[in-house]
């Protein structure tokens, strides 16, 4: 039973990264080659590039086929803990060749609850990891990312509520941010700080006039709500004389007739 939990778990972080690599592809038609791989299945090189390595020797190994592939692309690694009578496999890391061509492109590890705690790839498939999200209680706080392909993180996303609250990017890839972004509850970009001359601090901060003039338009929809619900309830007031004037006048009408 227990372990019938863990597979249905394991199975839906795998279409999670699998759609997420498949986010991050960007190309059309087929996904590019990792050097030293190959997309015939019979030419994969021995060494998959392996990132679960583990400093334990405690561990069992799992390995299967995910879709569409002909030979295995998943690996598990498991811990076994307990004492010899309860003994148990609890999952400490998981990774996958998401373009099956022999190396293993995309990791996660898990804390001792079997919950996401990281997940590195290379969604370029250039042999570089590119992508480095951390979890906290199961959910993506931070993504951080290689733009310019030198290895390194140069765009730095947090997340609030899986919403994307602040940023920060190092646009001239010295490894310092210079430009400070702030999100609104919608994850709609609503500022920018921008260090112009890379001394670390911001030297003008844009708006967004788009997310600005939203903001105003929204007050002034609700100004001219209140305004029209015054007007109304004054109207109200002053009716009755007229409504009450309406059906004798109807009932002329008709009399004419
Ligand atoms: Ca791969
Ligand atoms: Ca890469
Ligand atoms: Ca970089
Ligand atoms: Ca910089």
């Amino acid at each position: 039973m227990k372990f019938q939990r863990i597979q249905g778990a394991t199975f839906a972080i795998a279409g999670a990264i699998l759609a997420l690599a498949a986010c991050g592809g960007g190309a059309k038609g087929e996904k590019p080659t990792t050097p030293g791989g190959s997309k015939d299945p019979t030419k994969w090189p021995s060494n998959d590039q392996s990132m679960c390595v583990m400093n334990r020797t405690d561990v069992e190994v799992s390995e299967i086929a995910g879709a569409g592939s002909i030979r295995p692309n998943v690996r598990r690694v498991y811990a076994l803990v307990g004492d010899a009578e309860h003994l148990k496999r609890q999952l400490i890391c998981r990774e996958v060749d998401t373009n099956l061509d022999g190396i293993k492109d995309t990791v996660r590890f898990y804390d001792g609850a079997e919950q996401p705690q990281k997940e590195w790839s290379d969604r370029d498939y250039d042999g570089k990891i590119d992508s480095w999200i951390t979890f906290v209680d199961g959910a993506m706080v931070e993504l951080d990312e290689d733009t310019n392909k030198d290895g390194k993180p140069d765009f730095w996303k947090f997340y609030v509520g899986s919403v994307l609250n602040r940023s920060k990017r190092d646009t001239n890839y010295d490894g310092n941010a210079d430009i400070w972004e702030i999100y609104t509850a919608s994850g709609r970009l609503e500022r920018s700080g921008v260090d112009d001359n890379f001394d670390g601090h911001v030297d003008r901060w844009d708006r967004d006039l788009a997310v600005i003039a939203a903001q105003e338009d929204a007050a002034k929809k609700a100004q001219d709500a209140m305004e029209a619900a015054k007007n109304s309830a004054a109207a109200d007031a002053g009716a009755p004389p007229t409504d009450g004037g309406a059906p004798a006048s109807d009932a002329g009408t008709a009399a004419t007739k």
